[in-house]
């Protein structure tokens, strides 16, 4: 039995959707940022950062204890091991899909956050931020939808490089962004939206961050949802 450590957010419904393509057994227990559940030091035995989503598989590969992996891309990669499923076994499409993974995992999926935080999140009236990475996510969706007019899938076939990618390309009309304006993206888009998995791993609950409504925090929420009380927290 895998334990999922989860929040209805992009990079939770990467672990989500793998899950539900893949098929292996698994519980999902919901966390709530909002009220720091993720900065307990229960937690951050299992994920030292102190972010979500974070796994502990009880019946690890290979054996032994029971296995922490935390950071969305390598819980994608430990569950495409264990499962053998979504990790192209060509050697050049493996490849590439860990490039677009990483892709995701180091620019599509952060700067993007930035833009969700200074647009939704921060005081107003910051242009500069606004802009940065606002821009830098457009630039990204050009790249993106480029690889996606040559290749029907990022790795040539679907893999967790599209399931990595797929929960934030849903993200951007929260910044205003829109993927009419992306052709290669949108029809690459609505396939991957059809797959029963991808239904499945995103009905668990509804992104917060689809709207692009500002929301409404206190002070202690603000403090936990940006890690700011981690700093308060005791590690151990
Ligand atoms: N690179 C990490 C990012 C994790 C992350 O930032 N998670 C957010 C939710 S999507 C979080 O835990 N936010 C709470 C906080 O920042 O304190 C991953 O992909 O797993």
């Amino acid at each position: 039995m895998i334990e999922v450590y989860f929040t209805p957010t992009p990079n939770g419904h990467k672990v989500s959707i793998m899950l539900a393509e893949t098929g292996l057994p698994h519980q999902l227990l919901r966390m709530n940022v909002l009220d720091g559940d993720h900065l307990t030091p229960e937690f951050r035995r299992i994920n030292p950062n102190g972010r979500l989503p974070a796994i502990v598989d009880h019946d690890p590969i290979g054996g032994g204890a029971p296995l922490p992996v935390f950071e969305s891309g390598a819980i994608l990669l430990y569950l495409a091991e264990k499962s053998g499923q979504l990790l192209p076994a060509d050697p050049r499409r493996r490849s590439q899909a860990q490039q677009w993974l990483m892709w995701q995992m180091a620019s599509f999926g952060p700067m993007q956050g930035q833009a969700h935080h200074f647009i939704r999140y921060a005081p107003e009236g910051q242009t500069y931020p606004v802009e940065r990475y606002r821009n830098e996510t457009v630039r990204l969706l050009h790249v993106l939808n480029g690889r996606l007019a040559e290749a029907e899938y990022l790795a040539g076939e679907y893999s967790v490089a599209d399931i990595a990618t797929w929960p934030w390309a849903r993200a951007v009309r929260a910044i205003g962004l829109a993927l009419e304006d992306y052709p290669a993206v949108q029809d690459w888009f609505g396939r991957i939206a059809a797959r029963p998995g991808v239904i499945a791993g995103t009905s668990v609950e509804n992104p917060a961050n689809l709207s692009s409504a500002r929301p409404v925090l206190n002070e202690e929420q603000w403090s936990n949802l940006f890690g700011r009380n981690m700093l308060n927290a005791p590690a151990r």
